[in-house]
């Protein structure tokens, strides 16, 4: 080694050619080695995945990252010009495509979970493994990359089996080779991907998921989720403690505007329930419970339908779904029933978190269907046994559409897994106590005054949120249709429809709202809950006057024309315009 230094330092120093010789050989090796490195690092990554991407301009196109944006879950704020563009792309999908596209499909999320999620330790080795099963019909290329990402980012590998997307005939060119190209260069075999052949709607095109699943768990998911960090062990373990229990993840929003996670408080979620016209609603849960408990299980009385895990073999046991049922709706209530009714569990899994884009309408076709209507009608008939008549109360419609459908083989299902009844169901599921407008009443019906011939009415306003009720001219309905001008005085003195109790406004006390009724669950503190009640309570005089507990003061219909708001004055039982009588009266002493 001596030697070659100093015939090198012998040789510098005679000969300058020399010196550029060994720059150059030196230049070399170095490159060579650089060259060698980044081709061993890049194998490494991609196995046997050298050869150039296809399609790589498109995915630049489709997915052109603005790594800073999103990141932690953040929402983005656009500037005035990039709004305008964001305007013409967000009826696509009803959210915000221009953000989605420029969003990492790495990006980092908040931990939205308990304090105490972090700490539970589970066996890995002894949980299982998992199909996850995506299914979707043109969805936006960003937002299901997205959600595979999401998925395969943040589950042990050894749990995950595979991952199958289920194209429901889309038509969009990047959903078909170029899918194909992306999932097997980024995910080899892990991501499969069936295609039908014809528009099945969601319920079919999952079950030929379900079908082709291998995992001991099925896991179906949105095609615009992303999952959050130890969202899976929990559902898992669920699962393996007792294979008829079914577990939803809490449903976290992304935001349609800004593509936000929204992590709201970490210790509260709202459980699934339904109305009676057929659809899901959200409803309050013991925040107390929640506290105290915040890694166990919370049972739901029905599941919101796009995101559960249910173990493989359960789930055809159980009758998976009812495969005509077409494209969207009402398959989440009639799988909650059946599970409830036919001996299964269904929970939501406060450790386990996944964000879904809500959006305020569907973006795509229900080829001229009310697939809706008719699925829940299925369900009805099947699951609801005599309080089906509730149903037809709000889809009168729906009636004579009951010969033309055929349930044989799931009321069949229904008998061979000798379910309960949709009466034990309420009683002992639904303990929130469900409203039923002609039960636990005084009165029912239209609410008339007789001068006037106004009638109460919720002016077609959205039912859940906080409105001013009005009158209208008095409808001559029967008694079993659901009108704006329907309501229910309980035996308790609540005036109410399904999900709004009549009060008066506390800071403009002759205004007359619909609130939420007083839950089994309210966060307040005792003496606001007692008041509040109190505010929502009523008397109904033998003379026709109604009353307000709190404010002493009457409904009254004077100086109003149909449309108007309704108001409340003082009590003064010689004014005619202060008489209201309901439709129907119960045998009971007013
Ligand atoms: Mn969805």
């Amino acid at each position: 080694m001596v030697k070659i230094w100093r015939f090198v330092f012998a040789r510098i120093h005679k000969n300058k050619t020399f010196i550029c010789r060994l720059i150059t050989i030196l230049t070399i090796i170095c490159y060579f080695t650089i060259w060698k490195k980044f081709y061993l690092t890049n194998d490494e990554l991609h196995s046997n995945k050298i050869k150039p991407l296809k399609y790589g301009d498109l995915y630049e196109k489709l997915n052109p990252i603005i790594q800073s944006w999103g990141q932690n879950g953040h929402g983005v704020q656009l500037s005035a010009e990039e709004k305008k563009l964001s305007e013409k792309t967000f009826s696509s999908a009803a959210f915000n495509v221009y953000i989605s596209d420029r969003l990492s499909p790495n990006r980092s999320l908040p931990d939205p979970r308990p304090f105490e999620c972090a700490q539970v330790h589970y066996d890995i080795d002894d949980l299982g493994d998992v199909s996850v099963i995506i299914i979707f019909t043109n969805e936006i290329w960003s937002a299901l990359i997205r959600t595979i990402w999401s998925v395969v980012n943040r589950t042990p590998k050894s749990l995950l089996k595979e991952i199958i997307l289920v194209d429901d005939f889309s038509d969009k060119f990047e959903l078909s080779v170029p899918l194909q190209e992306y999932v097997d260069y980024h995910f080899n075999s892990l991501v499969k991907i069936i295609r039908l052949p014809k528009r099945e709607g969601l319920i079919r095109a999952r079950l030929v998921g379900a079908r082709q699943a291998k995992g001991d768990v099925l896991l179906f998911l949105d095609s615009h989720c992303e999952a959050t960090n130890g969202w899976l062990e929990p559902l898992m373990k669920v699962i393996k403690d007792d294979r008829t229990n079914v577990v939803c993840p809490v449903i976290d929003i992304i935001s349609d505007q800004d593509l936000e996670y929204v992590s709201g408080n970490r210790y509260y979620f709202q459980v699934g329930g339904f109305i009676w016209s057929g659809h899901f609603i959200w409803i309050d849960t013991d925040e107390k419970s929640l506290k105290n408990n915040p890694t166990k299980v919370v049972k739901t009385p029905t599941m919101a339908g796009g995101l559960f895990a249910i173990n493989r073999e359960y789930f055809f046991q159980i009758g998976a779904y009812d495969e005509q049922m077409e494209i969207w709706g009402g398959e989440n209530l009639e799988l909650s029933f059946r599970l409830w009714q036919c001996g299964g569990k269904l929970y939501i899994h406060p450790c386990s978190h996944v964000g879904h884009i809500f959006r305020d309408y569907h973006p795509y076709s229900f080829l001229g269907k009310d697939s809706h209507g008719m699925n829940t009608l299925r369900t009805a008939l099947v699951w609801m046994d005599d309080y089906v008549k509730y149903f037809f109360v709000h889809r009168k419609d729906l009636k004579e559409k009951i010969n033309k459908i055929d349930v044989s083989s799931r009321i069949e299902l229904r008998k061979r897994l000798n379910c309960k009844s949709f009466q034990w169901y309420l009683e002992n599921i639904y303990t929130e106590k469900k409203y039923i407008y002609d039960q636990d009443v005084i009165a029912y019906g239209t609410v008339r005054n007789p001068i006037t011939n106004l009638c109460m009415d919720n002016l077609n306003k959205a039912e859940e949120k906080k409105h001013e009720m009005g009158v209208y001219e008095c409808m001559d309905v029967p008694l079993d249709e659901w009108t704006n001008q329907m309501f229910s005085f309980m035996k308790n003195g609540y005036i109410r429809r399904e999900e709004g109790c009549l009060t008066i406004d506390e800071f403009a006390t002759h205004r007359v709202l619909l609130t939420k009724c007083p839950g089994k669950y309210s966060n307040k503190n005792k003496r606001k809950q007692m008041i509040q009640k109190k505010m929502q309570t009523w008397l109904h005089t033998k003379g026709g006057q109604i009353r307000n507990e709190h404010f002493n003061l009457c409904l009254t219909t004077e100086g109003l024309r149909s449309s108007d708001n309704l108001r409340v004055v003082d009590c003064n039982p010689d004014d005619l315009f202060q008489i209201w009588w309901f439709q129907k009266y119960e045998d009971i002493q007013l």
